[in-house]
């Protein structure tokens, strides 16, 4: 079965499956573009619908899709969820300028083709000749700005240093996402995606694929939720999965280590996903890349694999590189910020954007903890990988080999920093900020100037570190301040390591023998 296997009865025909992705293709503000089909446009179509109609196929997907003209200018609106839950898909039509700015014009084949013989021809041809009167020097000059300005654009970099209050100051901010096997938790990632209150079109998003196992769907589930998203329509999509009585049966049985939680944080999930949302939860971003590169990790996904210590530094070299590709490839000259988000987190407030960029500091994170079982104290410190250096962490590199990476939480590497994760104090303030060395992937918001002074997450030993903590050493050695939020803190999925559910099986046996 297919990953949206839970749905009902997709058209094949159903507008809902337009390729929306890129940014020009959402629908156009009717008075800035004026379209004619050039054939390379319509092979381009012939190919995307053959290729949905093969996806739906493939998915086999089953939700009922209602088409309906468009009413208004936005797309189904939180209200409109809360009152009706019906199903409603109207067109959306983006308004905000932050949609199409930095973006190069749409260039018209017929214009373009009247220059193909060259400019003296051109003259001839529509003119008679190269003397012109005022109204078709104008005609002339609108004719060869739209072919040659359509591809000309500038930017005044000092304009894109970033600020506190990025949203105010309609700050672009690149997005990325690392993917491996994560067929999963892409609903979860969504829903957090949706859930961002920073406003949805100053926010380009990236995602990167790669090294998934055979059988997995990252790829496909993410380009197809995408979409939806891109349509304003992933929320119907969410709430018919979520409601699907069969899928809720397996996953309940799956999902057997949930009664053994605290409930409290458990109803702040459900909560956290479920409406009223932000007003513009709905609201497209303004675009969606998605990147698919393998770089040979083999290390298993699985949460025992993946946390052995002789495996972390090649694991964490081989991640760098994946988040240097996603940058290199994604960052645009009109970006000021970068949010780097895994996708393995489960409770996020909203505002995290707008909450890591009001520090002022060039690199912020927040802390980051994971739920347990009861029987295991309920909650952990989760990410080591955010501290403070330590002498003894010095001396320690002084020991190793220079292409060793030292990892935190291991006894292998007593370092003794100060780690973010254990300065947590529940109900303490959420504003206040330590200085940092190192910083820990799960939720990084950084200065895209970084990014563009040639910062980056090292693939290779830097100062026996790699991948983010090195990003942080990286970024104070060049001059950057970089910081940690003790008590704001972000909650990563519990993920039952196989000694976990062991011990879930017995507790199990018992209550069966009981
Ligand atoms: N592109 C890419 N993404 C990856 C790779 N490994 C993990 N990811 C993604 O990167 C994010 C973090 O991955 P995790 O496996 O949770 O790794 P981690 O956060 O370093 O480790 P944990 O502390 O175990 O959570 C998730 O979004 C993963 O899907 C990889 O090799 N390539
Ligand atoms: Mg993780």
């Amino acid at each position: 079965m297919g990953f949206l296997g839970d749905l009902k009865g997709k058209k094949k025909g159903d507008d809902n499956y337009r390729l929306p992705v890129s940014r020009s293709k959402l629908s156009p503000k009717p008075k800035m573009r004026m379209f004619t089909w050039s054939s390379l446009q319509k092979r381009r179509i012939a190919t995307y619908g053959l290729l949905v109609a093969m996806l739906l196929l493939l998915f086999r997907s089953r939700v009922t899709w209602e088409w309906r003209p468009a009413k208004g200018s936005t797309a189904l609106s939180h209200s409109s969820w809360q009152n009706t839950r019906q199903k409603s898909y109207g067109t959306i039509i983006l308004e905000d300028e932050a949609y199409y700015d930095y973006d190069f014009e749409p260039i018209d084949p017929a214009i373009v083709s009247k220059f193909t013989s060259g400019e003296a021809s051109y003259l001839l041809s529509e003119f008679g000749g190269a003397e012109l009167s005022a109204e078709d020097k104008k005609k002339y000059e609108t004719e060869v700005s739209a072919v040659l300005g359509a591809t000309v654009d500038e930017y005044e970099l000092q304009n894109f240093a970033g600020t506190a209050n990025g949203a105010e100051n309609n700050e672009h901010l690149l997005l990325c996402v690392p993917l491996r096997d994560a067929e999963k938790v892409l609903p979860l990632m969504f829903k957090h995606l949706m859930n961002i209150t920073y406003p949805h079109e100053l926010i380009d998003l990236a995602f990167l694929v790669s090294d998934c196992s055979k059988g997995d769907h990252t790829l496909e589930a993410l380009t197809t939720y995408s979409r939806y998203l891109q349509n304003g329509t992933l929320q119907q999509v969410f709430y018919d999965m979520d409601t699907d009585s069969e899928a809720q049966i397996s996953k309940g049985t799956e999902k057997l280590y949930l009664t053994y939680m605290d409930q409290n944080y458990i109803n702040k999930v459900k909560q956290a996903f479920s409406p009223p949302f932000h007003e513009n939860y709905d609201k497209p971003f303004r675009s969606v890349q998605i990147f698919q590169k393998d770089f040979g990790q083999d290390i298993g996904q699985g949460f025992s694999d993946r946390h052995a210590v002789k495996v972390q530094g090649i694991r964490r070299k081989l991640m760098a590189r994946a988040r240097n590709w996603l940058t290199a490839n994604a960052l645009k000259p009109y970006h000021s910020w970068v949010y780097w988000r895994d996708a393995d987190v489960e409770l996020c407030p909203g505002s995290i954007i707008q909450d890591l960029m009001s520090k002022g500091y060039d690199v912020m994170v927040p802390n980051v903890w994971r739920p347990l079982p009861l029987f295991l104290d309920a909650e952990q410190p989760y990410d080591l990988n955010s501290w403070i250096e330590s002498n003894q962490a010095l001396d320690l590199a002084k020991t190793l080999h220079e292409d060793d990476v030292i990892v935190e939480g291991y006894a292998e590497y007593p370092t003794w920093r100060f780690h973010l994760a254990y300065a947590r104090e529940a109900n303490s303030n959420p504003n206040e900020v330590i200085d940092l060395d190192g910083v820990g992937g799960v939720s990084i918001l950084a200065k895209a100037e970084l990014f563009r002074r040639g910062v980056q997450f090292p693939a290779f030993t830097f100062e026996n570190h790699a991948e983010t903590e090195a990003f942080g050493k990286m970024a104070k050695k060049m001059g950057y301040r970089v910081g940690g939020l003790p008590h704001y803190t972000l909650w990563h999925i519990y993920e039952p390591s196989d000694d976990d559910q062991a011990m879930i099986a017995e507790k199990e046996r018992e209550k069966r023998r009981e």
